[in-house]
């Protein structure tokens, strides 16, 4: 069923021409199935239980206070956010005193959103970045740039990457910015205890020699919004359903402003994955559950939704249809850790509520060695 036409174009995105690295994909609610399977890599990042925080306990979310009050950009505070912006475009971090002064911008302004953020179309929605710094500069290239084009982001800006900082000071520097052509998601990995294992709080120790920065941003991650609704019809969220949620108006419902818990309905949309078979399962992962095509058919039966958007898991293609087109996995890490030789996809909601996708290749840096599992065409 086609959605009704938008009255009014919100923003006109800006295309550049087409790189030859970048495909378009025909118009997608044309019915085709793409038997694609998930990888597993990201599998392996499981949830483990025991971790020792070593004094490091969640922050009280709501005690920072004072930042709350945000309202408008000064042009002084504009001049600062654009002099963050130049610095971190060239992949240089943020002083450890300029992360504390825009984590507390960001504060303000993540603070006013919903558990369930409404977002308008047209957008380009993007998956897992994971600390990828020259592919998500790759992205917006292929994308449009922002704030000419608005994103919304499905979380996983940190671990596995090597510039965890860089990315995600550039998406909150962003995001203060422009807060209304930016959405970033809160993923999985935006969290104090898995931070501690797959990379940013190392990375933060070896480029600020503490972990001031690393607590700045796990406490902001709290203020994350866990999901977003575009057009009230494309959910949007980094992982999946929970058991516990039968309605959209039970996200609303939760207090966000937390450590991602180890379970329950919070933790299950950060942690949750679409699987072949039917109804509930439990989840290789140790956090969140599996969910059936009867599970998502219910759920957007239930919410009057068309699709559910999530991103979460490595798929070799940047993007992958499951349960018969009403759920959509991206994935926008190309050649995930460097090693993994997939392409990575983003996806453009039109103000028709169409969607198309663009899949990108990495980005060539010199001096780097680029491994890739893909086999060569000569061996075949
Ligand atoms: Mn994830």
């Amino acid at each position: 069923m086609l959605p009704p036409p938008r009255a009014r174009c919100r923003h006109k995105s800006f295309r550049h021409p087409h790189p030859s690295h970048r495909h378009r994909h025909t118009p997608t609610h044309s019915r085709i199935t793409r038997p694609t399977r998930t990888a597993t890599m990201e599998d392996s990042d499981v949830l483990m239980r025991d971790i020792n925080d070593d004094g490091l306990k969640p922050m009280d979310a709501m005690g920072a206070g004072g930042e709350g009050t945000f309202t408008e950009l000064t042009p002084t505070t504009r001049g600062q956010l654009d002099a963050w912006i130049a610095r971190l475009t060239e992949c240089q971090p943020l002083s450890e005193d300029d992360v504390n002064e825009l984590c507390n911008m960001a504060k303000g302004v993540l603070q006013k959103e919903e558990n369930v953020q409404p977002v308008h179309a047209p957008v380009t929605i993007c998956g897992d970045v994971h600390g990828q710094f020259h592919d998500l500069m790759e992205l917006f290239k292929i994308g449009g740039p922002c704030p000419d084009t608005n994103y919304l982001f499905m979380g996983d800006y940190v671990d596995r990457g090597y510039y965890s900082v860089e990315t995600v000071s550039y998406l909150v520097a962003m995001k203060v910015r422009y807060p209304n052509r930016l959405t970033i998601l809160r993923g999985n990995h935006e969290s104090r205890q898995i931070t501690q294992v797959y990379g940013f709080y190392d990375e933060c120790l070896r480029k600020y020699g503490n972990a001031n920065v690393w607590r700045a941003f796990t406490s902001l991650f709290d203020y994350f919004p866990v999901t977003a609704l575009v057009e009230n019809q494309i959910f949007c969220l980094h992982g999946g359903l929970s058991p516990m949620i039968e309605s959209i108006d039970n996200i609303r419902e939760l207090n966000r402003f937390q450590e991602v818990p180890h379970d329950g309905p919070m933790c299950d949309l950060l942690w949750s994955d679409p699987d072949d078979r039917g109804g509930w399962g439990m989840s290789p992962r140790g956090a969140g559950f599996t969910f059936g095509a009867d599970i998502s058919e219910q759920f957007n039966h239930t919410n009057n939704l068309s699709l559910i958007s999530r991103a979460h898991q490595l798929v070799m293609e940047g993007f992958s249809w499951a349960h018969e087109q009403q759920v959509v996995t991206i994935f926008s890490a190309p050649n995930y850790c460097y090693r993994c030789g997939n392409q990575a996809a983003i996806m453009e909601v039109d103000e028709n509520l169409s969607n198309s996708f663009l899949q990108y290749d990495p980005c060539p840096r010199p001096g780097e060695p680029s491994v890739s599992r893909r086999t060569p065409d000569y061996f075949l």
